[in-house]
């Protein structure tokens, strides 16, 4: 196939909310620095589904959605180095080139090689997109476009993993277990001992494994795998008052997974004054945006935010597959529904419906 134009199944958005449609797609053969992927498992995030709902600033239609994926490598482009046809890998839809200004800077795992041509659904060697019905382009999403049983990438947003791996499981160290670990990890470096709010037991939220933590969600379904939680619906007073009361002044580090600005509002103000640090994880959708008095940042509480829990992807992904190897991270516990592509707006139903984490689609 290398070379050829390969005719395949995918999920279409068509446009905002619109069911997603099954499609022959024709994906182009790679080009210069770009990996066609046959993608095996992909799971649903709640990115995804905020794309979809129309409210992403960045969202483009017609797309093909997906971003927390494991395949295999069909063919590559010319100058591609690191990857082989029939390598296992994981799409990273946060690349790391190693070269730019972002990648040497020793600050952050975002890089800025790509990140133009992936937020206009297109790739950046010639602005084009691969992906196309009957001639008609799809735009192609966080540079992963992983709902569709072939994609093309470009290098620096592949991770070359384990061949040995369970590709169904490790899909989801494709985003938001990453996410979750990393932000604990990598933006908060959270102490042991530390008192710890999480906003929604959501799989981001529920893969910041720490000691002393208080979860915090309205779907009380989700509540059966924490110890000690919290649901806003059964307080009258504003859960932040109720957080501080409970924990002695507040908390040392919460975390707001969902993407709701009033809620990031509360996971900060419920932080201990002079040391308390909020990290915010959820996507808000497009024209909301943050507040509080800046009294509460002048008396130390410190308001931060993650992306892909600050792991560079193609440098730690395989270590992270090495760590669930050695059952030293857990993943397979968020996977609570598996389904086929077909399936998939039944899997956005799922999402939404509560007590589902992650749904693994198998291609
Ligand atoms: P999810 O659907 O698995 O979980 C969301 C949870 O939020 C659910 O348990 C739901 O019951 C709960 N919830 C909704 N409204 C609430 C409220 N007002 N109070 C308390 N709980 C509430 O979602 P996910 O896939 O874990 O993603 C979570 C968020 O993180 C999304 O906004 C997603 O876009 C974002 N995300 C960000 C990154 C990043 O790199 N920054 C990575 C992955 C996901
Ligand atoms: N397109 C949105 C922003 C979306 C966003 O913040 N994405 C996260 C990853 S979510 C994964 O589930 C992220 O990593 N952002 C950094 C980046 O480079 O996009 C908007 O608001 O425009
Ligand atoms: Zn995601
Ligand atoms: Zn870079």
């Amino acid at each position: 196939t290398q070379g050829q134009v390969i005719t395949c199944k995918a999920a279409v958005a068509w446009e905002p909310n619109k069911p997603l449609t099954i499609e022959d797609v024709q994906v182009a053969p790679p080009q210069n620095g770009e990996v066609r992927i046959k993608i095996l498992y992909t799971a649903l995030c709640h990115t995804d589904a905020y794309t979809w709902s129309g409210k992403d600033p960045e969202g483009l239609f017609p797309c093909i959605l997906g971003h927390e994926a494991a395949g295999i490598v069909e063919s590559v482009g010319e100058g591609v180095t690191e990857v082989q046809p029939g390598d296992h890998v994981i799409p990273c839809y946060q690349a790391e080139c190693g070269e730019c200004k972002f990648c040497k800077s020793g600050k952050t795992n975002l890089c800025g090689k790509v990140r133009a041509a992936t937020g206009v659904g297109v790739m950046l060697s010639d602005r084009k997109s691969r992906f196309s019905i009957n001639g008609k382009p799809l735009y192609h999403f966080m540079g992963t476009s992983t709902f569709s049983q072939y994609t093309v990438v470009h290098d620096v947003s592949v991770a070359k993993i384990d061949p040995k791996a369970p590709l169904e499981k490790v899909c989801l160290l494709g985003c938001g277990v990453p996410t979750g670990l990393g932000a604990v990890w990598n933006t908060a470096k959270v102490e042991p001992g530390s008192i710890v709010a999480i906003f929604d037991l959501g799989t981001v939220g529920l893969a910041q494994r720490v000691q002393k933590l208080l979860g915090i969600d309205i779907d009380s379904k989700k509540f059966e795998r924490v110890t000690e939680f919290l649901n806003p619906k059964e307080h009258d007073k504003p859960i932040q008052q109720v957080i501080v009361d409970l924990t002695d002044g507040g908390v040392d580090y919460s975390f707001e997974c969902i993407g709701n600005v009033s809620v990031m509002r509360s996971a900060l103000e419920c932080c201990h004054k002079g040391w308390g640090t909020s990290v915010i994880v959820g996507v808000a959708a497009s024209g909301e945006e943050i507040c509080t008095r800046p009294f509460q940042l002048v008396t130390g509480r410190v308001w931060k935010g993650t992306a892909f829990g600050g792991f560079k992807s193609r440098s730690q992904v395989p270590w992270l597959v090495e760590k669930y190897m050695n059952k030293e991270i857990k993943v397979d516990e968020y996977i609570t529904h598996s389904l086929a592509l077909a399936e998939i707006n039944k899997a956005f139903d799922l999402m939404h419906e509560g007590g589902c984490l992650r749904c693994v689609l198998a291609m």
